[in-house]
């Protein structure tokens, strides 16, 4: 057994800010996020510094006065400030840890039992060795940089599935968006993954009830990594060791990024453009915070307004959406031969806003409408009310008479020059990465979200 941690050892994030494994992969202790540091595990071997556990993910991110510490009585304890201390693994009567290279960090008492690791606390990763066990779950991150709790989870439940839901949602199937298709197969069941890059379930004999992946990939200075990435998608990578290379998926568990429930905010929706999925807000709405597509979109029109159509002005008016679809939370079911007819009832009537079609059922519905998508193989037709006063059927930026439309111009033209410069900034930065290194501006891309990674003690000097 390996133990190379002894009580009373600490780490700071200037000098001495992790515990390495024998071999220099694994790392235990500081790394940079956001402003300042986290405690986490991360490879430390390879060119990109890939995080695969922090501790209280949720907490804010600490100082470089911060101190961890293995302290006399066996605790693992953060102190951020000198009045704030945090707890990572309370183990009295451990006497040792360990950080060894297969990634999992651990606890030891005088009678060598384990009494922590760090495995059986996965976050959004997955390391040969390491297991998702019955009744748990894993969440995704918020961004590829920033750990903190995202939007997605992975729970192995209780009836032998593995499904995936976005996070604040019961574990009911109108939520799951990826199911391993094993259910009622037990109590017990587990996630697996070998150094082979094996995925794969076991029920409570031991027996293999399902693949995800094959396995019998090679394992020669190969190491392979399960994640549930910020975008809600699964994927086992592999990453060759002594190249400098970068990570590589090795399976996904959707090839379609718009299948995760929730990756567009309300009233937006889902759109496949490249194979790249892109939020689109609704008709009529806007986006509630420019380049946040999980805040998703508000209404851009006054709603408050006459109801009833056969007023003189009528200031609403439909908009349709070919192959769209959304969560189903209907109100008022009809029947309808045409889609126009539909069409018209929403329309005509004002308590709603919103209406699918779909097989001659019209499922009127108001906002806000959720897990909105554009599913090609879907025949569902969506209508939305939008304000006729809207340019709903115009450019975006076309001038408007009052006031505040003209500021919303300046403010256009002078938000299309900054996006304009920056870019040709960027651009200008690309091209000449690739004229002097020669390298591919998506690696390039690679390098620049990594270098946000590095470790603390080279930021915080
Ligand atoms: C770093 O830790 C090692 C071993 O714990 C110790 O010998 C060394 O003095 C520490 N370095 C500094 C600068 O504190
Ligand atoms: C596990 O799976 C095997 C093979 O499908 C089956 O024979 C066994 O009964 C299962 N065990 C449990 C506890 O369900
Ligand atoms: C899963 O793959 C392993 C080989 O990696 C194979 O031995 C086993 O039969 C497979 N099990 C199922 C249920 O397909
Ligand atoms: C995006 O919006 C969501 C929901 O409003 C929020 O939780 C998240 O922090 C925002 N992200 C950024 C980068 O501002
Ligand atoms: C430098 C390097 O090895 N880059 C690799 C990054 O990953 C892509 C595929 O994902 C490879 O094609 C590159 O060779």
């Amino acid at each position: 057994m390996e133990s190379n941690v002894s009580p009373g050892s600490y780490l700071t994030p200037g000098i001495n800010s992790t515990w390495l494994s024998r071999s220099g992969l694994f790392a235990f202790g500081f790394y940079k996020q956001g402003n300042g540091c986290a405690v986490g595990i991360f490879l430390a071997g390879i060119p990109q510094k890939t995080v695969v556990w922090t501790a209280n993910r949720d907490e804010p991110p600490v100082s470089s006065i911060a101190t961890l510490s293995f302290s006399r009585d066996g605790t693992l304890v953060l102190q951020s400030t000198p009045e704030q201390t945090t707890i990572i693994a309370d183990s009295l009567g451990s006497t040792s840890a360990a950080m060894p290279d297969t990634g999992n960090f651990m606890l030891y008492n005088s009678d060598q039992q384990m009494l922590w690791q760090s495995f059986e606390h996965p976050t959004d990763s997955l390391l040969p060795g390491q297991r998702l066990l019955v009744g748990t779950e894993m969440f995704s991150s918020k961004s590829e940089t920033d750990h903190s709790t995202g939007i997605f989870r992975l729970k192995m439940q209780h009836d032998g599935h593995l499904v995936q839901f976005p996070v604040d949602t019961p574990d009911i199937p109108p939520y799951a968006y990826y199911e391993s298709g094993t259910p009622r197969r037990g109590d017990k069941v587990r996630l697996n993954i070998s150094p082979d890059g094996h995925l794969y379930l076991l029920n409570a004999t031991g027996a293999n009830i399902r693949n995800l992946t094959e396995g019998g990939y090679p394992t020669k200075e190969t190491i392979y990594l399960m994640r549930i990435d910020a975008d809600g998608i699964f994927r086992l990578y592999s990453h060759k060791l002594k190249q400098n290379g970068n990570w590589s998926i090795v399976w996904s568990s959707s090839n379609d990024s718009c299948d995760p429930k929730g990756l567009c905010g309300l009233n937006g929706f889902c759109a496949l453009i490249d194979n790249k999925a892109q939020c689109v807000c609704l008709p009529g709405f806007e986006m509630v915070q420019q380049g946040n597509r999980t805040a998703g979109c508000e209404k851009s029109f006054d709603a408050v307004g006459r109801c009833s159509s056969k007023d003189e002005y009528y200031p609403y008016t439909m908009r349709e959406l070919a192959n769209t679809v959304w969560e189903d939370n209907s109100y008022d079911v009809l029947s309808f031969p045409l889609k126009e007819d539909c069409e018209r009832s929403c329309l005509e009537d004002c308590n709603y806003e919103a209406a699918l079609f779909k097989d001659g059922e019209c499922r009127k519905q108001r906002p806000p409408l959720r897990y909105g998508r554009k599913m090609l193989t879907d025949s569902s037709t969506a209508f939305i009310k939008v304000g006729k006063s809207t340019p709903a059927n115009m450019p975006k930026d076309m001038p408007k008479e009052n006031k505040e439309g003209l500021r919303l111009d300046i403010l256009i033209i002078s938000a299309f020059f900054l996006t304009f410069g920056g870019m040709m900034l960027v651009i200008s930065g690309i091209v000449f990465y690739k004229i002097i290194f020669g390298i591919e501006s998506s690696h390039l891309m690679e390098m620049l979200s990594t270098t946000t990674m590095l470790l603390c003690d080279h930021l915080l000097i």
